[in-house]
């Protein structure tokens, strides 16, 4: 053995390597006094204290608690600028959509993005990445979609693509060239949807770019027969569909997931009975963003109706530089508990192993188990309740990725 994480007061994980869906949500693994061995990046043990374990390195986590490292699965995470100027419009009340409607929002981050080099962005993604991390997160998702002309989206994939190999954190990478209509396009929809369709989406596959495509299925956006239309094509070229679905209007979008067979739908603050249903039924995993709604001043999403329908329910950041401009998975980790009423444990499953389902990596990470990825986290706090009861600090002692503690503390 590499690495003995030993004087673990208490280790919380999931176990699987699937999402969990309704009862199951909760049905996480406790061990009080435990160890965890690592090998070759990699857990070999997890269980309870054994002094026979012997290891190159021995780390004593001091009876704290330890969790699998954090999974956000949905983020915006490349992009030029920031938007601050729209706080004011925002708190004079100017929705969200009629920014967008006005050129502003994601298209002024477009301008922005268009006008950053590939050195540029990386510079300032990789940092980014390091604040992820310090909160706790060892593997996010990072889409596209500022770029909206194919060799603008392909700078934006690049980026995310060789950032996965200069950094500890893990990236899984999803065009969304359909984010929104860019303003060459802005009377000519239908054309957009052709060149996106004819051209972006067989380079991106071609150039193995992304792994996802996802889609703002939203009014004054994309409709939902655009929607299905793209992540009909996008299959075609190997690409698993996702969906911004029925955020801030109900038209319909979980329903959409669920027939293209996507694997996730994110949002779905207003998704429908009938939705939610058709999501159980064809496993679309629930991606729900609570930070956004925090944000936007919008209801938070029915995640409790959504497990008792049994809908595998994920948490993410949506981090962006418009409506969640915040990389703090454990803000989310406190919404999730207090306004989505989850259990400290289900929020604990959602953060890690459904979050990982929802970008295809369960089999890799999102729990402490042999055989996995040793990305874990060993926090400031000797039981699970505390790191979602305390908010507003950054309570993670020590993140460890592949075996390496990567942020934090390296004493513990
Ligand atoms: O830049 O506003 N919702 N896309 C859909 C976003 C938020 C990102 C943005
Ligand atoms: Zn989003």
């Amino acid at each position: 053995m590499d690495l003995l994480l030993k004087n673990i007061g208490l280790l919380a994980t999931p176990v699987g390597t699937s999402a969990k869906k309704g009862a199951e949500q909760k049905e996480i693994t406790l061990i009080y006094d435990a160890m965890v061995g690592i090998k070759d990046g990699k857990i070999v043990y997890a269980g309870s204290a054994d002094e026979t374990l012997r290891a190159k390195e021995t780390i004593d986590c001091g009876g704290k608690l330890v969790t699998p490292g954090l999974v956000d699965a949905h983020t915006h995470l490349v992009f030029g600028g920031w938007r601050q100027k729209e706080l004011s419009l925002k708190l004079e009340g100017v929705p969200y959509l009629d920014i967008l409607r006005a050129g502003g929002g994601i298209l002024s981050t477009v301008e922005q993005t268009r006008m950053e080099t590939e050195e540029q962005l990386l510079k300032k993604t990789k940092a980014l990445l390091q604040e992820m991390l310090q909160f706790g997160v060892t593997t996010c998702e990072a889409k596209s979609g500022y770029g909206l002309s194919t060799e603008e989206e392909l700078k934006q994939l690049r980026v995310t693509n060789q950032l996965n190999n200069e950094q500890p954190v893990d990236i899984v990478s999803t065009f969304m060239g359909a984010h929104a209509f860019p303003k060459e396009y802005s009377d000519n929809h239908a054309g957009y949807i052709e060149y996106l369709i004819n051209e972006m989406l067989p380079m991106v596959a071609k150039e193995n770019l992304a792994e996802f495509c996802d889609i703002f299925c939203e009014t004054a956006v994309f409709t939902p027969a655009q929607s299905r239309r793209i992540l009909l094509e996008a299959k075609k070229h190997g690409l698993c569909p996702k969906m911004h679905a029925d955020e801030i209007d109900p038209i319909g979008g979980a329903e959409i997931a669920a027939e293209v067979g996507a694997v996730s739908a994110e949002h779905l603050i207003q998704a429908s009975d009938a939705g939610i249903k058709a999501m159980a039924d064809k496993n679309v995993i629930a991606v729900l963003l609570p930070a956004t709604s925090f944000y936007l001043d919008k209801p938070f999403a029915r995640a409790r109706d959504m497990i008792n329908a049994g809908v595998a329910v994920a948490v993410s950041t949506d981090f962006n530089p418009g409506s969640s401009p915040s990389l703090n998975m454990q803000f989310v980790l406190n919404l999730a508990c207090l306004k989505y009423k989850l259990t400290p444990a289900e929020a604990l499953t959602a953060a890690t192993l459904n979050g990982a389902a929802a970008i295809n990596r369960a089999e890799v990470c999102g729990s402490i188990e042999p055989g996995k990825q040793a990305d874990l986290v060993v926090w400031n706090a000797n039981d699970l309740e505390y790191i979602f009861y305390r908010y507003g600090s950054n309570l993670a002692h020590s993140v460890i990725k592949n075996g390496k503690v990567c942020a934090g503390k390296t004493e513990i």
